[in-house]
């Protein structure tokens, strides 16, 4: 052997045996140069593989979208496994969105309400940890809140309701409000001898946003008990509209029961009348007319499955809408929803490309369920529905109507 070459043996064991003698003297040194966690830097970044390099998901109103994951407003992951029940696929996210599930439900809604958590972190949000808020006019109970604390290693909020935000104002005549509901409940109209699903939908239109617990946030998912979602859900919604200036989300849209709200449109009109200001350019006014404003189609989107934008509800134009509807008294003299509140309230103060269709989301709601359309999409997120059996283009929805709206 030629003496260079004797002195590179000679430094690399000298190298070697230094590196073991630091590996066992210092713990932290060990850790950081074992083989597995350098090989581990190479193994990096799970995320979302399938759409960080550009793949698609379609876009109901622009052909196909790519879905960009840029940084912007959004928290950066940590990627450390969760303490305790860490699963061995980790976190497939490289940024989050300011956003929350936001749950409304009651003590006895608890088996639904565990149904509906478990179906979500299966099929997205094990991967993703977004928080979730429960909201309700009592005090949840241990049983409901160690129940749904065991799903899933995201925090979790519960929170009582304001009292304002929920119950009957005072200034609401009760004589007429019990007239209108006993007349419902003649007409056997769905829920319309109840005052606490009046106080639902009052509250869902106009005050969870308020929430002191959903404060901090800016989008929510809204899911409800007993819901389903019957597909994985591959990419992140929030980021999706955030990134694509969406501000309002929906899978099922229907007709609305007319006897509910026999005065709303005109209400509406009087307030159009009164702030056109608030009016968007472009908006989806034709989704729900056909005469220029003059009648309502009975068109909305299904509320008990939304995602948006909860700084469009807090903003002046939906909130000087929702103060003048709930001096109407609508909501408790007639049944005003707040799925054609808030339905109405996109269509007239959000642009059309705002508002976006996601067939993507395989989503149940009893009696309803919507199945993804595009067989790319079902087949690749092992959706457990009967894409032929989707609500899309039953009768009694309105998907076909916005489908020609969008010209599509
Ligand atoms: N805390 C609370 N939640 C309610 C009440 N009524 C309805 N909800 C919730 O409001 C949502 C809509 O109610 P639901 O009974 O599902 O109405 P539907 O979907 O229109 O048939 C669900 O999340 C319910 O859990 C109530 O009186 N108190
Ligand atoms: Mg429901």
């Amino acid at each position: 052997m030629n003496t260079p070459a004797r002195y590179f043996i000679l430094v690399l064991v000298i190298i070697i045996s230094l590196h073991y003698i630091l590996s066992f003297a210092h713990e932290e040194y060990g850790r950081v140069t074992s083989i597995s966690n350098i090989t581990s830097k190479f193994r990096q970044k799970p995320i979302i593989d399938d759409l960080s390099v550009g793949a698609t998901i379609p876009d109901s109103n622009a052909g196909t979208t790519t879905h960009p994951v840029t940084p912007s407003t959004t928290e950066k992951a940590t990627v450390n496994p969760p303490s305790g029940s860490s699963n061995s696929s980790g976190l497939v996210y490289d940024r989050r969105a300011n956003a929350t599930f936001v749950i409304l439900a009651r003590n006895t809604d608890i088996d639904g309400a565990v149904r509906s958590i478990r179906d979500i972190e299966d099929r997205f949000n094990r991967k993703y940890r977004y928080p979730y808020v429960f909201l309700n006019e009592v005090e949840f109970d241990d049983n409901f809140k160690q129940r749904i604390s065991v799903l899933t290693s995201a925090p979790v909020e519960f929170g009582v309701i304001p009292h304002d935000h929920w119950f009957q104002p005072d200034w609401i005549d009760e004589d007429r409000a019990k007239a209108g509901r006993e007349q419902m409940e003649k007409d056997r109209i769905i829920y319309g001898g109840s005052v606490s699903y009046r106080n639902m939908c009052r509250f869902n239109s106009g005050f969870f946003f308020k929430h002191p617990l959903v404060q901090k946030y800016r989008w929510y998912w809204r899911i409800e008990p007993d819901v389903h979602f019957h597909c994985d859900i591959n990419f992140d919604p929030f980021v999706f509209m955030e990134d694509n200036n969406k501000r309002y989300a929906f899978t099922i849209t229907m007709y609305e029961y007319h006897a509910t709200i026999p005065t709303l449109w005109s209400h509406v009109k009087a307030f159009t009348k009164l702030h056109p200001e608030h009016i968007a350019q472009d908006n989806a006014l034709g989704f729900m007319s056909t005469d220029g404003g003059d009648s309502y189609n009975l068109c909305h989107f299904w509320s008990n499955f939304e995602i948006a934008d909860m700084d469009f509800w807090r903003g002046p134009a939906y909130q000087a809408f929702f103060e003048y509807l709930d001096k109407q008294g609508g909501f408790y003299y007639e049944r005003w929803g707040d799925a054609p509140v808030h339905s109405i309230g996109a269509a007239l103060f959000l642009s059309k490309n705002q508002i976006q269709f996601f067939d993507e989301i395989g989503y149940e709601h009893n009696p309803y369920t919507h199945c993804p359309q595009n067989k790319d999409t079902w087949k690749n997120s092992r959706c457990s529905c009967d894409p032929k059996r989707s609500f899309d283009y039953d009768g009694y929805s309105c998907m076909s109507k916005w489908d020609k709206f969008m010209g599509k």
